[in-house]
Order: structure tokens, then C-alpha cells, then sequence
């Protein structure tokens, strides 16, 4: 069939994200389909969708819905009316059947389906689009294949993909030249599944639990061809580096011994690591470390379920800085178990993490199928009803809302190392000036103090 993907994601904050999503959906249809990508930040609007459609009419059209708003309640930001315009563009442009996707997709399938009205929906990976395809061409009822939603009814979630994931050859790609104009930054995945029990986080249910990691000399022989397409810089999109501890060093090896030369980044969980940890990691090209932090204080941590406490906050800090890496750090303020004491332990505590950058969430969004949710329906402060798609933020009972965010403002204050939510259009604007000059990577590193 001749199918069309499009990636509606024009998010620039903190800057545009290559669509890798779609690489995979399309390897999993190849060669068997003939597939097109359209990405909207390439494409830009529906006029040039639509010439991309009437080009060569597709018989079924692909969306990724990646992000469902911003997460950050101090300048909210949703997309569904910017994705009903897109899906305007479509209808007006074509008859095929819409297929939804994407992991804004998997956390909210009914809101989207009913919003976008589409046809059918996948929750979860999407190459399972490929058994789809099949029962569609085969006039069968596609209902029973696992994670396929056709209007009405959210199936289970699916378990995860039994085969290997595919994604494809790298550098045909048209979209590709944006990413390299912007930033010049390509991304990669090394596993999938997150094994964490993080109270808040969706990542569980968008990859599974079980961690499923690819041969560390096949995400080499990725890594080179990004280089070879162009890539100044490659972030890792695991939803943390370091789950499996051994299989990150062995990445890092395979990445040495294929020869890469560009400096990539991850996320990581500050958790105790082996003693040399980040030099191997230096010494394989790693330059920026994403700690996923929270909190500095012990029984907050314990209350998001994080695998780690404030000793290993300062240990897996010291490491990364003394090996030379650029470090920052995420917190997530307001969340269960989150009071005055334990806010004011964070913010003091937070200045004797040397050399680095704090990026500030000041409220936990509260998602479908989290503990948090589960935590909220047993405080009474949600129903089984009650809509959470427009974002609702956890509010404990101790600090009122608005005031965490006051007082992480005022210690902001004169320190440029310090971003409240993730900076906004003011950053993204300077990324972008910084980026036409030829910058590339996340950048963040100029703002280290
Ligand atoms: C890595 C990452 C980042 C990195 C990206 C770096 C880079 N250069 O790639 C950074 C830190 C920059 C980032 C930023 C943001 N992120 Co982010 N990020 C992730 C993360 C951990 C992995 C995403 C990824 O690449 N996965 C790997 C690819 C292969 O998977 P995938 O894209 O989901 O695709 C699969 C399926 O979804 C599906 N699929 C995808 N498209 C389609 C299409 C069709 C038709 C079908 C059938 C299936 C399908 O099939 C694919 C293969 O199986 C996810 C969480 C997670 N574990 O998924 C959050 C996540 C995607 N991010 C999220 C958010 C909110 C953001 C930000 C808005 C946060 C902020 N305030 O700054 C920004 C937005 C950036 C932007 N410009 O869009 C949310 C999105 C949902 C939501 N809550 O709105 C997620 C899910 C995390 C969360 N909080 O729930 N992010």
C-alpha cells in the first residue's frame, strides 16, 4: 500500500526533535509498503501537506502525536488544536484512513481518537502498523491485534514487540537536512522499557517495563551512519542511559571500537555506578549527562519511588563532573510528601552540586496508568471521571500552589545556571540564533556555573 507518515510534533522548546519514531514505523513497513515521511517541521503547514498528499495520493496516512502539551504549569502549552488543523488538512486533501501514533497517543488513545476522529489508533510500538496494514488489504476486522483501537474502545495495552526493532537505513531521509541545519543534533535508542517505579512517569507504559536492549554493536553501526548522514551530535532517547549498567558500558565500548567521533548526551538516573563509570563514558565521546534528579531531599525521593537517595544524588554528581562532563540536573518539585521542610532541604542543598545546570519543574503533571494517578483517586483529589487531559497538576497539602514556584523564582534569581520550566520560547529563540551560527548539540553547556 502506499502509505504516508506524518510527524506533527513543530515543538521548538528547548529545540526541534528529529522524528525517530517514524523511522522505526517505516522499517517495520518496508519494502513490502511504500512509505513517505512528512514532517511538519519541515512541511510547515497545510497548504504544503496538502501539495504532499496531491503529489502522490496516499491509501492510508500515518500521524505521530508525540507530545500532548509541555509539562510545565508555569507557561502551559496543549497541541490538540494544532493537530485538528492538521488532521483538517488531511480530510480535506484525502479519503485514506487515518491512523494515529505516538507516545502522546499511547497515555491519551480516547481523547485523540474522539478529538481527531480518526480511524484507528496504535497504543504502544508502532510496527505493529504492518499487521494493520495486512488485515486492512485482507478486508479483516482489525480489532484483535494487540494495541490497534478502532473508535470506542481502548483495547489492553499490549504487550511489547516479540521481534527486534528495525530502524532502517539512516540519510535518505528529507527531513533530515532540518535537523541538521538546527542544531545539527540526530538521536538514537539503545533499549527499550523502563524498569523504574518513578510514581509519575508514563515511560513504563509508552515502552513496557521489561528492558529489551539492542546488541550494543548494532546501535554503533547507527550511531556511525548518523555521522556519516551529517550528525553533529547524537542524544540517546533510552528513558535512562544507565538502566541496565553493564549494557550502557558495552554501548560505549562498541561506539569506541566503531570509530565515532561526534559527542552525544543522555539521560541518566543518579544511582550508585561502578567506580570509573563516567570516564569509560567520556572516553566513548559521552559530553552531556541529563540527570532525572527530582528532589535532594530523602523522604521526597522516597515518596516518588526513585531508585536512588541524596548520597547518590552528590556521588554519581561528583563523578560525572570529575570526569569532565557537562552536568545537569532535573527537579520536580510539588509532588507527593512534598512540604516546606523538604522544599527549603532541596533549595539549600541544591547550590553544593558544583558546575552544573538545574532545569526547575515546579508541579507533577498527574498521567493515566501512573501510581500517581492511582495516589490521587485514593486522596480524593481526582475521580475516575475527572478529565486530566488538559493538564492537572498534583497539589499537596501543605504548600499552597504558586508559592514553590515564588520561591524557586526568587532563588533564581541572578543565576543563569538556574531554568524554571524548560526556558521557554526566550531560550528556544536563543538556541535557534545560536544553532544559524553553526552551534550544535543541546547547549545548555554555556549556562553551567
Ligand atoms: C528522549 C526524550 C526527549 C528528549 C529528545 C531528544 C532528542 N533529540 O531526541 C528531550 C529532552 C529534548 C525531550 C524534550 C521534550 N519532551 Co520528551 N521525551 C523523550 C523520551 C524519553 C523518549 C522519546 C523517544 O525518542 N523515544 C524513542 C522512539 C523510537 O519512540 P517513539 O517516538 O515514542 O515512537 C514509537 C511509538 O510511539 C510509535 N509511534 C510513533 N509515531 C507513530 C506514528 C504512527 C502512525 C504509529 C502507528 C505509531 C507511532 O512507534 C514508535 C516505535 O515503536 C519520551 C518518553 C518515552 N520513554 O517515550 C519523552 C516524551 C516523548 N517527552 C515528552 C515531553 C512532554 C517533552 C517536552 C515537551 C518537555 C519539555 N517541557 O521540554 C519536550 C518537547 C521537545 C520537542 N521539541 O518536541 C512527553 C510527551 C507526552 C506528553 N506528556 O506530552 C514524553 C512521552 C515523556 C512524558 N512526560 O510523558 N524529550
Amino acid at each position: 500500500m502506499k502509505v504516508l507518515l506524518i510527524s506533527a510534533n513543530m515543538l521548538t522548546e528547548p529545540y526541534p526533535v528529529y522524528p525517530i519514531g517514524l523511522d522505526y514505523v517505516a522499517a517495520a513497513l518496508a519494502p513490502r509498503h511504500a512509505v513517505r515521511i512528512a514532517d511538519m517541521n519541515v512541511v510547515r503547514d497545510g497548504q504544503g501537506l496538502a501539495r504532499i498528499i496531491q503529489q502522490d495520493p496516499p491509501e492510508v496516512i500515518g500521524v505521530s502525536l508525540r507530545n500532548v502539551d509541555n509539562t510545565d504549569c508555569t507557561a502551559p502549552k496543549t497541541f490538540m488544536a494544532e493537530y485538528q488543523g492538521l488532521i483538517r488538512a488531511v480530510r480535506n486533501n484525502s479519503p485514506a484512513p487515518v491512523i494515529l501514533g505516538g507516545s502522546g497517543f499511547t497515555i491519551f488513545p480516547r481523547e485523540y481518537m474522539d478529538g481527531l476522529g480518526a480511524d484507528y489508533g496504535i497504543i504502544g510500538e508502532g510496527e505493529r502498523l504492518a499487521e494493520l496494514l495486512d488485515a486492512m488489504e485482507n478486508r479483516q476486522y482489525p480489532a484483535g491485534i494487540p494495541g490497534v483501537m478502532v473508535r470506542g474502545k481502548v483495547p489492553d495495552f499490549p504487550g511489547p514487540l516479540q521481534q527486534a526493532f528495525d530502524r532502517g537505513g539512516q540519510g535518505g531521509n528529507a527531513q533530515l537536512a532540518f535537523y541538521l541545519k538546527h542544531g545539527g543534533m540526530l538521536n538514537l535508542q539503545t533499549k527499550r522499557g523502563c524498569h523504574f517505579k518513578c510514581i509519575y512517569c508514563t515511560y513504563p507504559h509508552v515502552e513496557g517495563r521489561t528492558l529489551r536492549l539492542i546488541p550494543p554493536a548494532e546501535v554503533a553501526q547507527t550511531a556511525v551512519s548518523l555521522e556519516a548522514a551529517g550528525a553533529k551530535y547524537i542524544f540517546v532517547t533510552d528513558s535512562a542511559f544507565n538502566a541496565d549498567i553493564d549494557h550502557s558500558l558495552a554501548v560505549a565500548k562498541a561506539f569506541q571500537k566503531a570509530g565515532l567521533t561526534i559527542p552525544w548526551g543522555a539521560f541518566f538516573a543518579p544511582i550508585q555506578l561502578p567506580d570509573g563509570y563516567f570516564n569509560e563514558m567520556a572516553a566513548a565521546g559521552l559530553t552531556h549527562v541529563e540527570f532525572g534528579t527530582e528532589s535532594l531531599a530523602d523522604r521526597v525521593l522516597a515518596a516518588y519511588q526513585k531508585p536512588f537517595r541524596n548520597k547518590q544524588v552528590f556521588q554519581a554528581h561528583g563523578a560525572a563532573v570529575g570526569a569532565g562532563l557537562n552536568v545537569a540536573h532535573y527537579f520536580l518539585l510539588g509532588g507527593p510528601g512534598e512540604e516546606e521542610a523538604s522544599l527549603e532541604e532541596t533549595l539549600t542543598q541544591v547550590h553544593k552540586l558544583e558546575r552544573t545546570v538545574l532545569f526547575f519543574f515546579c508541579g507533577m503533571r498527574i498521567y493515566p496508568n501512573t501510581d500517581l494517578y492511582d495516589l490521587a483517586i485514593r486522596e480524593g483529589r481526582l475521580t475516575s471521571a475527572s478529565n486530566i487531559f488538559a493538564p492537572v497538576f498534583y497539589r499537596g497539602n501543605t504548600l499552597p500552589s504558586g508559592e514553590i514556584l515564588r520561591r524557586v523564582r526568587q532563588a533564581a534569581e541572578n543565576r543563569p545556571n538556574w531554568i524554571v520550566g524548560a526556558g521557554g520560547e526566550g531560550t528556544a529563540g536563543i538556541l535557534s540564533k545560536m544553532y544559524s551560527r553553526g552551534f550544535s548539540g543541546p547547549l545548555w553547556e554555556y549556562l553551567i556555573r
